[in-house]
Order: C-alpha cells, then structure tokens, then sequence
C-alpha cells in the first residue's frame, strides 16, 4: 500500500566539500531508503539543503578573509552539484540562506514566543573582551564536564557526543585570540527541555525501545535520565536569522535552532514547486517522517527538535531517526580542518563513472553498529571481486551468451528442472529479503543479499554450463539461458537502490524499455516472468572494471601528502595582530633572567612553580609547561620574562610574571632565551 514518507538527511554546513564520512553516514543510506522507498510505490519527499549558519562558517570564512556569503555560496554550489552527479537523488537541496527558510525559521520562533514556550533570561556568557565578541559554540574551547576532552567545543563535545551550554566547560578559552574569556551578561531565550522531559520519555524511553538502533536509543535515553536543562537557542552573534522579536536586536538564532526548520522549509520549496501541500508532509499523522543523520546530530534531532515540534504543536514526529557511527580513514579519524579525508569532488574526478563503486563500497562497509575503518585496499577489493568478479561477470556472461547463440533474443524455455524451478524459487524471495533488511536500516546487510542473488546466478551457469551444454543439448541451453536472464531482469530492477547508475545500465543493456511493462522491485516476487522469450536484448558492455593497484597507490599517496601538508599546516604563522602604538609597547617590562628552582604545582598536570632571578629581584612564576620540561632539566636555564604582568593565582599559588615560550619545528615548546650567556639578569629586552 502506498504511504507518504518525509526523509531528511542531515544539512551538511557549507564550510567545506562532502567527503566519505558524510557519504556513508548520512546520504548513502537515506538515498537507499528513498530510492527503495520509491520503488516500492510510496510517494517519497527526500529532502536536504545546506547548512548555511553556524560559527564553524564565520570561522572559515575569517581564515580566508571573505564575508561568510561567500564561503556559504562557494560550498553551496560545490556541495550540490557532487551530490547530483553522484546519483543522490534528493527531491530538492535547498539552503538556509533562502529567503523562505529566514521565514519559515522566524515564524516558527514567532510562534514559540507568543505560546510562552521560551523562558527569557538574562545570564552571564562568556565573551572575549579583545575580539569584543561574546563566545558561542565553536568560538570556544574547554575541557568537556562530562568526559574530560579537552578540545570540547561550547556547544558539543565531540568526543562524547554530549552538548552542552558554553558556561557548563571547564578552562575555556577563546577559538579567536586563545584568551581565558570573561563574563558578561547578555539576554537570551531558552528552550525548557525540562519542560519536555516527561513527553520524551515517554514517547522514545517507552515508545521507540525495540525500532529505534541501539546505539540511538541509548545515548537518548543517558541524556534523559541525566535530566534535561533548558538550553539557549540565540545567540550574540551577526551571521544568521536574526531574533525576530523585541529585544533581540542584534542576536541570532541558535544555529541548531533554525538548521532542523530547514528541513521543513525545504520541503515547503519543493512543495511550491511541485504543486503538493507541503503540510501533508510535516502535519498529516499518517506521513512517516524519518531522519537520517550521524552519531554527533542525535541530541539534536531526538531531543531539541522534537521538543521543538512538540512545543510548536501542530507537526509529526519522527517515527525513526537511524543514526550512524563515524567512518574512519585508514584508520585515523575524517577531518575537513585536518584535509584527512576522500572528498567527493575529487573522487568524481579521480573516478570517473564509478559512483555506484563508491557507493558500493561504503554500503557494505557503512558504519552502522560501530565505527568503522574505510581503506582504500578495501575499496578496492568490493570493486575487483564483488562487483567485477561477481556482479559484472555474471551479467557478462549472461549477456555475452544470449548474443553468441541467440542473437540477443531471449530464447523459449522447455522443461523446468528441479534446479530451475529452485533456482527461480529462490530468486523471487530477494525482494522481500532485501526490502527486510532496507526497512530495518541494515543497508549493509541488504547490500550483500543483492550480491548473493549475483551469486546465486553465478552458481547456477556453473552448474548447468550453457557453454558446455550449447554442443550437446540446445533445448536445456534455451532453458538455462531463460532463467539465467531471468536473474539478470530481477539484478536490474533489485539494485537500483544501491547502484543506480548500474542499474540504469543494465536496463538499458537489457532492453527493459522496450517490455510492455518493467517489473516492479516486488512483481520480481509475483512475476513468473520478467523477460519473456523473444524479447530482443542489446550488446554486452562491462558493468564495472577493475580497479589496478596503481590507482590505488595514488590515492593513498595524495593521504600522505595531505598529511605533510597538515603538518606543514600546523606551522603555518598566525596572522599579525592589531596593530599597537609604541607607547603600547614600552608598558611592557621583559627581562632577562634564570631559572633558580623549579617544581611541580601538586595535582596538576601542566604547571610547574618556578624560582627566577631576574635581576632586580628573585620571583616566583607559575609557567604551563610541565608536560614539555622536567623539573630538574631547566635549573639555570636562561629566560626572557614579561616581568609587569599583574600578579594572579594560580592553583593558590600567586605568580608575578610571564616566561616567554615559543614552538620548535616538531611543535615542542621552548624557551626564548638570550643567545649568549654573559647577560646579566634583569637587562630589559628594548
Ligand atoms: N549541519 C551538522 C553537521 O554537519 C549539521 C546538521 C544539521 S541537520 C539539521 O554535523
Ligand atoms: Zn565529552
């Protein structure tokens, strides 16, 4: 029965291309599920767009030295187009940016605000007083509460996938100068997920506990019993939706806020577009409304944007939201900031034609249960022994013989055998094993059932060798090479899911248009036939080809180089700061002088309490640099000291100045000392 589906796949922020990660996590399977989805007769919205607010864009957008417009078109364009030329067939990629989203997102708050569902507050934020900017999501660094990262950004910490308000991290510091931020109070409005708690509970905790994945239910579920907190959903920043109410002049929406609208808004494009309703899309009970999205977005897309929806009023929930674990690369973690990863454009370029390898390949790998490695080998040997050795060759050689002996037409079967009718048998039981598996979100395992119908017809040439058989018996070769095509029928129609571009091939290949009707993906169960006797097939072409070991090598050598470029990277100079006046300059007293004595500050891993003589005085400095220097190894080591510092206590012990450090090469820490040795201590460094 046809049923109408929303499927969304996470808005991916234009700061960079697509790489694997994406790919495997999120837009593979959601394009399986739609693809399928379709096929199976259901009137499908696949829906995406990017993501075009956010701090990690006003970052890069800062790095580059462009406006945040900019990089959002620039990656906008990139992303879209490698989308549609790697077959991901969304019914419409929209932006954030659109004029109808701005609406869609400030009528949703519009709506939250006059219904009382935000709670207003004045609080203190952390704010950077020399970038003069209040520090949200990304502008910030700390140690994570939860589980000690340290790298923890304000918002999320992605080591342990919990968000967080800024104020909740440990020893933050500013993502634009690196300074210690202070406080300072700023108006916001909160989303009380406190309020929500109970509905979430009941409606995942006791709704969702057998369909949701394991490992989405879970960390939904710790969040939950850890209790839930209202949490901001502006922010004081200037690149996104602005507030649309009194008071919130000069602040925007949470990027998190009106990221998950976009799907919505997107939806309404399409709608528009199409000439549908889009309400029937997001507010008709009997829609089924799923989310496709990577392990780091559950919070948001089962806790906040529901409680969203909730509060709204008038929308569906998702009935699934299908989280992936992360894909790693050869064994490190993907990085767009590290450039460790296979970027989608590239590959297209690199690869030409061989989408559905890809495809392939990161299918039946996906990360779905756990984290899992991508390597090139493997990518490799899905391509020469799947889809070549198996998928490919069986095709090959059904096709090849039909036109060797039949001259392309499909021959008239006489008797069935046992091992025909079996094998026929089991062919029209594929469509309900693989739609099982497609409908519980297993696309890897769906993914090698479709190779073991490829199999199964594999098996069976060699069995009944039609070869062999073609000298001696021609009837029972008509008979093998019926069902033998029967086979490759049903891999077309099957695979269009998973190989799109293949599929398409191979119906063409197969002359499929020219049938008075294509089989359905489940008339391959009901069909006794798919193609009839004296249906005239057309000349072989190869599926796939191999894939040699230097293409390979390639591929691995541009890692490596991304990596020294990385690395190179690492060291590349920050910019100039503001410019200063050489009063500025002559308030700053530096000296040189010798370390006297040096300890560790007890339970701290980084500080050491040190004794320096500098001159006019002998003053104790606490430095962060135990975790490069011993103790014992810098007694007498001479220093160049920022002497006026004001004193501040540090682990209650005060210190009166600052030792200059810089970086070696390998990034290690060193002191700026003078580059001889009979300075007397205390001469100021002028
Ligand atoms: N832009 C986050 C991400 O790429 C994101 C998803 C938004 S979905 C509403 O991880
Ligand atoms: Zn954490």
């Amino acid at each position: 029965m046809s049923k109408r589906y929303t499927i969304t796949a996470a808005l991916p922020y234009t700061n960079g291309p697509i790489h694997i990660g994406h790919l495997a996590g999120v837009y593979v399977p959601a394009d399986i599920y739609s693809r399928y989805l379709r096929l199976t007769g259901n009137d499908v919205a696949f829906i995406c767009g990017s993501d075009e607010h956010g701090v990690p864009i006003t970052i890069k957008a800062k790095k580059e030295g462009v406006a945040p417009q900019d990089i959002v078109d620039k990656y906008h364009e990139i992303i879209k187009t490698s989308f549609e030329e790697f077959g991901i067939s969304f019914d419409n990629y929209s932006r954030t940016s659109a004029k109808i989203h701005h609406d869609t997102a400030s009528e949703f708050f519009k709506t939250l605000y006059n219904k009382n569902e935000f709670v207003e507050e004045v609080s203190a934020q952390l704010y950077d007083a020399e970038a003069n900017q209040f520090l949200a999501d990304r502008f910030v660094v700390g140690t994570c509460p939860k589980c000690g990262n340290e790298e923890s950004y304000g918002d999320q910490c992605e080591n342990c996938g919990t968000s967080h308000n800024a104020t909740d991290l440990i020893n933050p510091k500013s993502a634009i100068t690196g300074n210690v931020p202070s406080l300072k109070e700023t108006k916001h409005w909160f989303l009380p997920l406190n309020k929500h708690e109970e509905f979430l509970r009941k409606w995942i905790l006791e709704g969702h506990k057998k369909d949701w994945k394991p490992n989405v239910y879970g960390q939904v579920k710790s969040w939950i019993d850890d209790g839930l907190r209202p949490r901001a959903v502006t922010r004081d920043l200037d690149w996104g939706i602005p507030v649309p109410v009194k008071g919130g002049e000069g602040k925007v929406l949470y990027v998190w806020f009106d990221a998950p609208i976009g799907y919505i808004s997107a939806t309404k494009e399409w709608a528009a577009r199409e000439g549908k309703n889009w309400e029937d899309y997001w507010k008709d009970k009997d829609t089924t409304l799923v989310h496709f999205i990577g392990k780091d977005n559950i919070v948001f897309h089962c806790i906040i944007f529901p409680a969203m929806l909730k509060a709204e009023g008038s929308y569906i929930l998702p009935e699934n939201v299908p989280a992936n674990e992360f894909l790693n690369l050869e064994g490190n973690k993907l990085s767009t900031s590290k450039n460790w990863a296979v970027w989608l454009p590239e590959y297209l370029i690199d690869f030409p034609n061989q989408q559905d390898v890809l495809r392939y390949a990161l299918t039946a790998n996906a990360p779905e249960t756990k984290d899992n490695d991508f390597t090139w080998k493997d990518f490799q040997a899905r391509n020469n022994n799947e889809l070549v050795a198996i998928f490919g060759n069986f095709i090959n050689r059904v096709v090849v013989l039909t036109n060797k002996y039949y001259e392309g037409i499909v021959p008239q079967p006489t008797d069935f055998k046992v091992i025909d009718e079996d094998t026929l048998a089991t062919l029209r039981a594929y469509p309900a094993v693989i739609s099982s598996s497609i409908e519980r979100y297993r696309f890897r395992e769906a993914s090698q059932e479709l190779m073991n119908l490829a199999r199964l017809g594999n098996k069976y040439l060699a069995d009944e060798e039609p070869w062999k058989t073609i000298k001696t018996d021609a009837e029972r070769t008509k008979t093998v090479m019926f069902v033998a095509l029967q086979i490759a029928s049903a891999l077309a129609t099957l695979c269009e899911p998973f190989l799109p571009f293949t599929s398409k091939k191979l119906k063409g290949i197969l002359c499929h248009s020219t049938l008075d009707s294509e089989s359905t993906w489940d008339e391959v169960s009901t069909r006794k036939i798919l193609l009839p006797a004296s249906h005239q097939i057309g000349k072989g072409e190869l599926l796939f080809s191999k894939i040699e070991d230097l293409e390979i090598e390639k591929q691995r050598d541009k890692l490596e180089a991304s990596k020294k470029a990385n690395e190179a990277a690492k060291k590349t100079l920050e910019p100039q700061k503001k410019e200063i006046t050489f009063d500025d300059f002559t308030k700053l007293d530096i000296r040189v002088g010798t370390i006297l004595e040096a300890e560790k500050v007890p339970k701290t891993k980084k500080l050491l309490v040190l004794k320096v003589d500098i001159g006019i005085d002998t003053r104790t400095i606490v430095s962060g640099i135990a975790e490069s220097f011993k103790p014992g190894d810098i007694i007498g080591k001479r220093v160049t000291v920022l002497v006026n510092l004001a004193p501040r206590a540090l682990r209650g012990v005060e210190s009166q100045g600052m030792i200059l450090m810089t970086e070696d090469e390998g990034g290690n820490l060193v002191f700026v000392n003078p580059d001889i040795d009979n300075v007397a201590n205390g001469l100021k460094i002028s």
